[in-house]
């Protein structure tokens, strides 16, 4: 990678210049010009934003020629193209990234020494692009970076939302939110592309008419009409010259004012239809799990959906492709439900706008779409109401009865006499309410479904897509989830880097099965020393970062045990709590206990009208202040919660992680990518049978990894039987006392009552089987410090958990994907 970087100052008077130069030089000619020319500056009164941004626009224009590039090669060789199609992409700050992924760092480390400024500093000034809630959205970015590098051609097409997640801020221990306005400073990365435009329909009817052939057709009159503004980003593969593009749509009213409104004098209603059409891509929803019935979310979702169906069929037509070839040209992936309305607007707009008949449009579907699920949770699983339904999308509702009429007729062909299994896969849902639902709808539009680990694959088989396994078992496959290396290795942890670039040679971070290099150093001992010295820098490092942000000092010496994640009740933060309660608890009663200190953190957004949610953030904070505030136990316990838990502060967190909470509930964690990104870094994990922690444990062995708790299999049985929380806290004093103590009101000031929905949901119901897998937990968590006093050994296994992961590189999924979903080739591209 990187061979073609310039370095002599002969290449600069050969031609490069200010715009596409790569010596530190010319970058820092670069930088003072756009201070000047773009931000109107000079360096005197710049200000570290300020050269953050004219160095962004230094390495934007050195994308520039490769991300052309790109798009003109993929034009001329007309080769498939993936569009992944995602409601998120959380993407994390791009600078570093676009540093990193052109072989840039050094040259702009100097240029910028030179202009007086460090690099380090001028990197946190970018607000981060927060896209996404959590790992759906992650995962997306991830995948953009590898399709980049894989040099596959791709596009992501998502929503330009104007105010991304919440920031987080910890107030008297509660999460509050702030919102996010990322956009605040300008976007240096963003090129608005206000001629690919497009119009999306809304609400009114749908009527007969007859076309000039006389055929009998259906139209759709929209009461409202708004457009669709794309925004490309450039998504630059590591080491190649391959520059994709993300491309995120942005709504506009359709004219900026209605004219006619404004000439009657009704001024304010022409600017309001303005406002309103802008409303659909403000926000987005800061729910990870739980789908909700807005209609706000359902316009987002067909927005975004109806704009990059429309573009690929302009591209097709651009290109001169014929409309009978579409799915010859795009592979088009649903992540998740929310772009599954992409079924029945692919149908809309093949019959309605491009005249073909059904069954031709319905063949060109289903081979373009492949569906990816990424959860079984039942309240997770999108449906909308009917009538809400009817009222925004008139016509799709009439395509997806068609859709269902056909399937339930090969639903009857299939398997007669069987009118429970016709009710349970309608698209259509009848109990209460009526309601369309979405995974059935993206089941039967797709020739591909994929669960994101081999544990969820098998059940999503077995539970909630059973009845379309039966049907297709031939569509249904795994695609383990990966995490990109570039990011969260290379990135994340320069000290590591250093080390495997030193050691394995420069390769690794594109072919990240050659960690297993690794393992021939274990036995040496200096190797060993290097690698503790890294993890321990790491550690002093997120510990600055602690002390900054919440004032609680910590010891790097101190084993660093950290769940970072969304707050949910599946994830069992509260888990996590009970064991750290029962050790403050053993150390108050025994004060000659004895462990290796360790400090426990914490870092996680909840939904803002998540409530359990919400005050499992209070407990941990609450447990945190009594105890770090106890001389009696301090010594050997800390705990701290990172507010606004975010892609920047986890390149922090990930590197500084000697133990890594990867604890649900088994069978409700779909795969999990923390875990591989803790993994990756060092980290050893404590965990359920649950996700791609099944995997993990696979590639480490047993001995690398600590297992406690039921299996998904054992967790059904129980709820089965009738699982109650009592019996558990009866048989075990300790358990008792936890929750005694946590109810009295010990960490809240004596408030009682804080934490008393907290207690009785464990006791009472405890629906993810916290206090069943409680001794357990605690038992394999003495097990951890046990292995800790050895840290020879510990060392060792550190080291094979690294050496290990090369399985989990998103690089590995990607090209599962492209052979096994998309059938994609990749195209190289030369600059
Ligand atoms: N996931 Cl359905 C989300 O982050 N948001 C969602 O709305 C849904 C799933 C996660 C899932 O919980 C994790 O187990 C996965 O690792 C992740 O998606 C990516 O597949």
């Amino acid at each position: 990678p990187h061979a073609k970087r310039a370095t002599s100052s002969a290449t600069i008077l050969s031609g490069a210049d200010v715009r596409t130069g790569l010596d530190s030089a010319v970058l820092q000619q670069a930088v003072l010009d756009h201070l000047y020319y773009s931000l109107g500056r000079l360096p005197a009164v710049a200000t570290p934003a300020n050269y953050y941004r004219a160095l962004a626009l230094a390495i934007r224009d050195r994308l520039q020629q490769r991300w052309i590039r790109t798009s003109e090669t993929y034009f001329e060789r007309g080769r498939k193209l993936a569009c992944y199609l995602s409601a998120e992409f959380l993407l994390g700050p791009h600078l570093g990234n676009n540093l990193l992924n052109l072989g840039l760092e050094q040259a702009a480390r100097e240029a910028l020494t030179a202009l007086g400024q460090d690099l380090d500093a001028i990197l946190d000034c970018e607000p981060e692009p927060g896209l996404g809630n959590g790992g759906l959205g992650r995962l997306a970015a991830c995948y953009l970076d590898s399709l980049a590098t894989l040099q596959y051609p791709a596009i992501g097409y998502g929503i330009r939302y104007e105010f991304g997640i919440f920031a987080q801020e910890i107030r008297d221990g509660w999460q509050t939110e702030r919102t996010d306005k990322w956009l605040s400073g300008g976007n240096p990365w963003e090129i608005a592309k206000p001629d690919i435009a497009y119009e999306v329909k809304w609400g009114g009817h749908t009527e007969r008419y007859i076309d000039d052939d006389g055929a009998e057709r259906r139209r759709w009159v929209p009461y409202r009409v708004v457009r669709g503004i794309a925004y490309d980003t450039p998504i630059q593969g590591y080491g190649v010259d391959t520059c994709n593009t993300l491309r995120l749509w942005s709504a506009e009213a359709a004219e900026s004012f209605d004219f006619q409104a404004f000439n009657t004098g009704d001024y304010f209603q022409a600017v309001d239809a303005k406002l309103r059409s802008e409303t659909i891509t403000k926000v987005l929803y800061p729910n990870d799990e739980p789908a909700i019935g807005k209609r706000l979310r359902l316009a987002q979702q067909y927005f975004f959906v109806t704009c990059s169906l429309q573009d690929m069929l302009r591209i097709l037509d651009l290109a001169g492709g014929a409309i009978e070839q579409f799915a010859e040209h795009f592979a088009v992936q649903l992540n998740d439900t929310h772009p599954s309305i992409g079924v029945a607007e692919l149908m809309r707009l093949l019959i309605d706008e491009r005249g073909l008949d059904w069954d031709a449009a319905w063949t060109i579907t289903v081979a373009t779409f492949g569906y990816t699920n990424h959860t079984l949770l039942p309240e997770a699983l999108e449906t909308w109401p009917l009538p809400l339904f009817r009222e925004v999308l008139p016509r799709h509702l009439e395509i997806i009865y068609e859709i269902n009429r056909r399937f339930l007729d090969e639903v009857r062909a299939c398997f007669p006499d069987d009118s429970a299994r016709v009710a349970r896969m309608s698209l259509i849902g009848e109990a209460g309410e009526k309601q369309v639902r979405m995974a059935h709808l993206a089941c039967v539009g797709s020739h591909a479904i994929n669960g994101v680990a081999a544990l969820h694959s098998e059940l999503l088989k077995a539970s909630v897509l059973s009845d379309f396994h039966a049907l297709w078992p031939e569509r249904f496959s795994n695609k383990t989830n990966g995490v990109t290396p570039r990011r969260f290795l290379a990135l994340a942890n320069p000290g590591l880097r250093a080390l495997l670039d030193e050691t394995l040679g420069a390769s690794w971070p594109v072919d990240l099965g050659r960690l297993r290099e690794l393992e021939s150093h274990i036995d040496d001992p200096a190797f060993r020393e290097r690698w503790r010295a890294v993890k321990h820098a790491n550690k002093q490092r997120l510990a600055d970062y602690v002390q900054a942000h919440t004032g609680i000092v910590l010891d790097p010496d101190w084993l660093f045990d950290i769940q970072v994640k969304r707050i949910h009740e599946y994830k069992r933060q509260h888990l996590n709590l009970l064991h750290i309660v029962t050790l403050y608890q053993r150390l108050k009663t025994y004060p000659a206990f004895s462990f290796p200190p360790r400090a426990f953190l914490f870092g996680g957004k909840a939904a803002p009208g998540y409530f359990t949610a919400k005050r499992i953030i209070k407990l941990i904070n609450a447990v945190a202040e009594t105890i770090n505030a106890d001389p009696e136990v301090n010594g050997r316990l800390k705990v701290a919660f990172v507010p606004n838990f975010s892609v920047k502060n986890a390149q922090l967190i990930y590197p500084a992680a000697d133990l890594s909470e990867q604890i649900s509930t088994a069978g409700k964690e779909a795969s999990g990518t923390g875990n591989m990104k803790f993994m990756l870094n060092g980290a050893l994990t404590i965990g359920t049978l649950d996700g791609a922690n099944v995997e993990m444990r696979d590639e480490v062995g047993a001995e690398n990894f600590f297992l406690f708790g039921r299996t998904a299999d054992e967790v059904a049985r129980l709820q089965g039987e009738g699982y109650r929380p009592a019996d558990y806290l009866a048989g075990d004093d300790e358990l008792k006392a936890v929750m005694e103590l946590i109810g009295s009101g010990h960490f809240s000031g004596g408030d009682s009552e804080v934490f008393r929905p907290l207690v009785e949901n464990l006791t009472q119901s405890d629906p993810f089987l916290v206090l069943a897998d409680y001794a357990a937990y605690v038992a394999c968590q003495e097990g951890v410090s046990a292995a800790w006093a050895d840290q020879e050994q510990w060392t060792r296994m550190s080291i094979i958990n690294c050496a290990r992961g090369g399985k989990f590189s998103s690089d590995r999924a990607i090209a599962e994907y492209a052979r096994e979903i998309w059938g994609l080739q990749s195209v190289p591209i030369q600059v």
